[in-house]
């Protein structure tokens, strides 16, 4: 399997890219085929710059493709492997922080809820007090595991999530998101996604299909403002991403209270056996101060690591 930590030595190009169909208004709607660097459309041949980005990038639904992938070992030089056209000014990373052992426990069970508690208690403010700890050793997967192990495991935890978490473009820039690790995908809080509406008025549900690693999915931001971003398997657990779109002023976070707010608990430790990291959730990572817009402004990114230390330190 691929891991996304290889990379893709072939070349992109509009030759490489999955060959689709762009349904276009002019000609009547005919069907326009990207694929050879020219569209060729019933008025005859027409260049990607004749044509324009918002064919290519759908204002909502993005671009999303397979491989070749330039970007599936997470290097930002890799960007400049893009065609021109629908070439990425950043790159997101959608990743799984959660150290393998836990999932073998949580498949294998902890043997009793005083020792889960303990664990928990042991590791809360995101540090290991070791003494607080049996010595004792668990059953996973078939082997001994120490007891220290596990802590040690969830100390290591950060969880579902995007990074860098917070994010700096100017209007009209494409940001690539990468699938580093399986079943992430991308979408805007907003009123017909049943969520608050936390993107700037007039900008669309924006959604992304379930990006397979190795794909990618590319979105278009046009409209200055404060983008609030959540993977819909993971939102739950606190993954979300924010996405400053800045051409002068720091924008305003404008947030409408029409449907579901980012939410208040971490689900982890209803997957991780009771087990409970020390990670934040969809609510307090959007409402930490490493992601205030002002900050994400002034640093240009701002990695999920900031997120997840300051919600230990508070
Ligand atoms: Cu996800």
């Amino acid at each position: 399997m691929n891991n996304g930590e290889g990379g893709d030595e072939r070349e992109l190009t509009f030759d490489t890219i999955p060959r689709r169909t762009v349904l276009k208004a002019t000609g009547g709607g005919v069907g326009l085929s990207l694929g050879t660097g020219s569209v060729a459309a019933a008025s005859g041949e027409r260049t990607v710059e004749q044509v324009g980005i918002k064919n290519y990038v759908d204002p909502v639904f993005g671009f999303a493709a397979m491989g070749p992938n330039p970007c599936a070992s997470g290097d930002d030089s890799c960007l400049e492997r893009f065609p021109e056209q629908i070439r990425p000014s950043a790159l997101i990373g959608m990743h799984i922080g959660i150290p393998g052992l836990l999932f073998g426990v949580a498949e294998s069970g902890v043997p009793s809820d005083q020792t889960t508690a303990t664990i928990n208690a042991a590791v809360a403010d995101g540090s290991l007090s070791g003494d607080q700890l049996p010595g004792g050793a668990v059953t996973v997967g078939g082997d001994r595991v120490p007891i220290r192990a596990i802590a040690g495991a969830l100390v290591d935890t950060v969880g579902f999530h995007f990074d860098p978490a917070g994010l700096l473009v100017s209007p009209g820039d494409l940001v690539l998101f990468n699938a580093a690790s399986p079943d992430h995908g991308v979408a805007a809080f907003h009123e017909q996604h049943g969520r608050q509406n936390r993107v700037p008025d007039g900008v669309g549900p924006l959604s992304s299909p379930l990006v397979p690693v190795g794909g990618f999915w590319i979105a278009h931001f046009e409209t200055e403002g404060v983008y609030d971003l959540y993977c819909p398997p993971h939102g739950v657990f606190g993954m979300v991403v924010r996405v400053v779109v800045w051409d002068g002023d720091v924008p305003d976070l404008s947030v409408e209270n029409t449907g579901r707010p980012p939410e208040e608990e971490n689900a982890l430790p209803s997957i991780l056996a009771g087990l409970d990291p020390n990670v934040p959730s969809s609510a307090e990572a959007l409402e930490s101060e490493a992601l205030d817009p002002a900050n994400i402004v002034s640093r240009g990114e701002v990695g999920w690591h900031e997120v997840v230390e300051e919600h230990r330190a508070g």
